[in-house]
């Protein structure tokens, strides 16, 4: 029984949460804004990548940061070093951002800048390889990050946010030369969940990979245009 009532009450709040992210993405599509939604466990190199990210690319495309954190401002305060616009999200004892508290941080984002003339919003949640990937904030792609340290088998233990990712990264391959642990066959249990993911090995420290990672980016943000200028 009470199981039952636990199920019905999920399901009514990742439903009451979907119409949260649609409209969320009916703004950013009014906007002509992209938004990616980016997840990992905690310190698989969440903000490492948004820092080389709007290092990169801030010349290149207009960015903007929501930053979902459970405490405190310091990835938020390590990205306004970029000088971007940077709203900051204390989810407090949830352990994941949802449509609501994005929405929050967009009408944050409305009073710090034109959100008309941004082209894309990267939405930093917080760390945890479960929750995140059941709550859609509004975004148009999801990205996560898998670090090596992490092991093989992560993908099949917690499937959801691989099954749901655009692109993949495999972060901290720096590290590969220390570790005991397959970088093929993280690639391949990826693969066996999701075909269609694009699965991008990087590392931050050296670079390898932030090429590609760049390129899938604009490629995202070029469609997008595209699909809003066939639609007008
Ligand atoms: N060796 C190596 N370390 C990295 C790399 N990327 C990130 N790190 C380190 O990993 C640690 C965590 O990085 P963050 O970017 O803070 O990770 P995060 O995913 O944002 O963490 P949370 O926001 O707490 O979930 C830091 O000490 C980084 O310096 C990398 O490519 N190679
Ligand atoms: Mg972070």
């Amino acid at each position: 029984m009470h199981q039952t009532i636990d199920a019905a009450l999920g399901i009514n709040l990742l439903h009451a949460n979907q119409e949260g992210a649609d409209h969320n993405r009916t703004h950013f599509d009014e906007w002509g804004v992209t938004c990616f939604n980016v997840m990992s466990s905690p310190g698989a190199g969440k903000t490492v990548l948004l820092e080389k990210t709007l290092a990169a690319l801030r010349d290149q495309l207009r960015l903007a940061v929501i930053e979902g954190d459970m405490t405190t401002e310091l990835d938020a305060n390590r990205l306004r070093a970029y000088d971007v616009p940077v709203v900051a999200i204390n989810t407090g004892r949830s352990c994941h951002l949802d449509a609501k508290m994005v929405a929050g941080g967009i009408h944050q984002l409305e009073l710090c800048t034109n959100p008309r003339e941004l082209d894309l919003v990267l939405v930093e949640n917080v760390g945890n390889l479960v929750c995140p990937a059941e709550f859609e904030v509004g975004e148009h792609a999801k990205v996560a990050l898998l670090s090596v340290t992490e092991g093989e088998d992560k993908p099949l233990k917690y499937p959801v946010m691989f099954q749901a990712a655009d692109c993949l990264l495999v972060t901290k391959i720096d590290l590969l030369p220390y570790l005991n642990v397959d970088i093929e066959q993280i690639q391949q249990n990826v693969r066996q969940l999701n075909p269609h993911a694009t699965i991008i090995p990087v590392s931050a420290q050296t670079g390898i990979g932030l090429t590609e990672w760049f390129e899938w980016v604009h490629q995202q943000v070029t469609q997008r245009c595209q699909a809003i200028v066939g639609s007008h």
